[in-house]
């Protein structure tokens, strides 16, 4: 396959304005039940974490918001916050909600039987609207640890309605031009029912609920072998999709670097967004990153993950459109594939080159930021105080 200059034009006009948000979590500690090592100079304040998320965009320059994660990210004032952003020239994206960090929530948060924890969750939920109100936030993060570990230690029709009407408080009080985005995630920590653990299971309350609410597709949060872009396909064709949160997997949730794992899977879900208009801003559809760095430092660990995400995406630009549809509607097997294929298998890492160069950054954002001293300039100021974790 050749790329022609009007080919790779046309996808540099689309990756320059390609938009990936970059959560706040991944610039503090992380790591699995077993340790958390902490690194030299992380981020201890959502300050200090738009700081490092600022170098990312600096670098890749198409990552110019960031999630907050609440209470992690709580502060007095959300505008003052704001503004930090802006001088780091980023802003504040979504707000992800927190209803699995309180020992209230042993049995559950919206879904718990007992009606005094289903408001506390609820009322949380609420002020993470509020929130949004002061950072101009467009959307609201759902996701639930809900669920249960053997079979009778709940009723699972009850469960599913006492979520159906926490959804609804929440859907009330959004104003305007905010959405709620429900992420659905197969298992963990419940092992035996998860309230909500499956793309169907969100579309439903989704769909009950209005526009408003979408479904977020984390790419980690699958059984093995699931075909994720039918997933991306239906939701798009159903104008359900509210976004990504984008991570990599090898066994569970792993929360590795996108585009490590299965990079192929990644660029069959781009190819379902490109063709489906998805990277349009005004399609609505976030491409979010939500990794946890637990072994490799964290600020080239979003650089390189936005890259794998815009490497995907080129690929996907490139696809030769009209050989495809020509292929697939004479029934040319071989052919169709072979004209993907040839998309996934062209290096595309000149062209992102070009692309830089064109936005004034370094055709090379891994080495610029390295050779910039970021990492041993923060490393010597940020002593003492308590380094950001995942923990509230
Ligand atoms: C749950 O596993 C999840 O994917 C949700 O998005 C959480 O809010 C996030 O991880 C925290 O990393
Ligand atoms: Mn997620």
């Amino acid at each position: 396959m050749t790329t022609t200059i009007a080919d790779s034009r046309a996808a540099k006009a689309v990756l320059r304005t390609q938009r990936i948000e970059l959560p706040s979590w991944a610039f503090g500690n992380s790591g699995t039940r077993f340790k958390v090592f902490a690194q030299k100079g992380v981020s201890r304040t959502p300050y200090e974490k738009i700081d490092d998320a600022g170098q990312v965009n600096r670098y890749t320059g198409v990552a110019p918001t960031v999630a907050l994660h609440i209470p992690w990210d709580k502060v007095d004032d959300y505008g003052d916050l704001a503004r930090h952003a802006a001088e780091q020239g980023v802003a504040l994206g979504t707000i992800n909600s927190n209803t699995f960090q309180d020992d209230d929530y042993m049995l559950g948060s919206v879904c718990h039987p007992d009606a005094r924890v289903r408001q506390k969750a609820v009322d949380h939920l609420l002020e993470c609207v509020d929130i949004m109100d002061a950072t101009g936030s467009r959307d609201l993060k759902l996701w639930f640890a809900d669920g249960t570990n053997y079979p009778g230690q709940d009723d699972i029709r009850a469960r599913q309605d006492r979520l159906a009407e926490a959804l609804q408080k929440v859907y009330a009080r959004l104003g305007a031009d905010q959405r709620m985005v429900l992420e659905y995630k197969l298992f963990e920590p419940a092992f035996y029912s998860t309230d909500v653990p499956d793309w169907g299971t969100s579309f439903a309350h989704c769909l009950a609920l209005g526009p408003k609410a979408k479904v977020v597709v984390d790419t980690g949060h699958h059984a093995p072998g699931t075909n994720i872009e039918f997933i991306v396909a239906s939701l798009l064709r159903a104008d359900k999709l509210g976004g990504f949160d984008f991570n990599s997997r090898f066994y569970a949730d792993d929360d590795l670097m996108v585009g490590a794992a299965d990079p192929f899977q990644l660029f069959r879900i781009m190819h379902e967004c490109v063709k489906a208009g998805a990277l349009r801003p005004e399609s609505g559809v976030a491409f979010m990153l939500d990794q946890c760095h637990n072994l490799e430092p964290k600020i080239p660990g979003q650089i390189r993950s936005v890259m794998n995400v815009q490497e995907a995406t080129a690929k996907a630009l490139i696809v030769d459109q009209k050989a495809l549809e020509r292929a697939q509607q004479s029934g040319d097997v071989l052919g169709a594939n072979a004209v993907l294929m040839d998309a996934y298998n062209t290096d595309v890492r000149p062209l992102l080159q070009d692309l830089r160069v064109e936005m004034k950054l370094d055709p090379e954002p891994m080495v610029a930021f390295a050779r910039s001293g970021y990492t041993e300039k923060v490393a010597a100021e940020r002593v003492g105080g308590q380094q950001a974790g995942w923990g509230a």
